[in-house]
């Protein structure tokens, strides 16, 4: 399982160059912020946000404040909100979670670690392959169903994605599950009509499951960056969000998008992707984040 400590390396080592430099406390000499301004910026923290998290650190060095890193882990950590964990355990059942995103954002290998996570919380859970667009998407899940032990309906290639999605519903339904979770294809956000099929998609769980879906979760990669709000807010605008999911963190040196996430999307941020095993998503945690991305050894490695 890997640590949000390792995982946020490549980012950390942005924040950490230039925050060693800065004052430990006392009297701020020689103190220079213009390197960290720079860094956060690289590292994808919205600008935004880095003006004020600068005047904030300006003010605190000109007043002789608390320690440089004190001043941002407070400031990162008011920035990015609440996100409460979610609860597997529902009245709802089945409940169904619809997992969108575009290509390759890691939505399959997602659902996989959702399963993984559901099941460990008690849950029955039905995985559904909705990308009907591609064989080895199916197979794909269907190399993980096996892996995890959890169970599985597929559509056929070339089937309509509304149908298997109806399908899927009245399985979950006769199975007795208590998790539905559908992976969907990717799909570019500027193309209207595969934005308009996950409405249709939404409309035949509905109409097999009133309610349905409960949970529509945005996949995003971590290594785009800034670059994947764009996606995130066209998703948005096409089928309303309930949460986004952090995937690639791992991989990126850019996990300070997660700040422009959580300030702009408007819905919480519910798990965070740390690697590529089944283990490697958990549920996201603003402390953890902010530790890791700073290097408070403790807090991050108690996750
Ligand atoms: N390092 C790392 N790799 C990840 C993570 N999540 C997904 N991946 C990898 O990213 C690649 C793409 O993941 P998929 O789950 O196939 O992505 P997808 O969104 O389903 O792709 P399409 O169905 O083609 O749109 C795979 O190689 C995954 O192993 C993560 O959190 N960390
Ligand atoms: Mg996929």
């Amino acid at each position: 399982m890997a640590s949000w400590l390792s995982a946020l390396a490549r980012t950390r080592k942005l924040f950490s160059d230039a925050l060693s430099k800065l004052w430990k406390g006392g009297a701020p000499e020689g103190v220079t912020l213009d390197e960290l301004e720079e860094n956060l910026v690289r590292a994808d923290v919205p600008v935004p946000l880095v003006g004020e998290l600068m005047a904030h650190l300006h003010r605190e060095a000109r007043r002789g404040g608390p320690e440089a890193v004190a001043v941002l882990r407070k400031q990162l950590r008011a920035a990015l909100g609440h996100h409460a964990d979610f609860a597997w355990a529902s009245a709802t059942r089945p409940r169904a979670i619809l997992i969108v995103g575009v290509n390759g954002s890691g939505k399959t290998t997602t659902c996989a670690k959702l399963a993984h996570l559901a099941k460990h919380s008690g849950q029955r859970v039905l995985l559904a392959a909705g990308d009907t667009f591609r064989a080895a998407g199916v197979e794909q899940l269907k190399w993980w169903a096996n892996h995890l032990k959890c169970e599985i309906v597929a559509g056929a290639t070339g089937a309509d994605a509304a149908a298997v999605a109806f399908d899927a519903a009245a399985a979950a339904q006769a199975r007795g599950s208590d998790v539905l979770l559908l992976d969907t294809a990717g799909r570019m956000h500027t193309k209207t009509p595969l934005m308009q099929e996950l409405q249709k998609v939404a409309t035949a769980l509905a109409k097999k499951m009133p309610g349905a879906p409960h949970e529509v979760w945005l996949v995003l990669d971590a290594t785009l960056g800034q670059n994947a709000l764009v996606q995130a807010r066209q998703f948005h605008a096409a089928i309303p969000l309930t949460g986004a999911i952090i995937a690639k963190v791992d991989g990126s040196s850019k996990a300070g998008f997660v700040f422009a996430v959580a300030r702009e999307l408007g819905v919480p941020i519910r798990f965070i992707g740390l690697g590529e095993g089944e283990d490697d998503l958990q549920p996201f945690d603003a402390g953890h984040f902010v530790a890791a991305l700073l290097g408070d050894e403790e807090k991050s490695a108690a996750s």
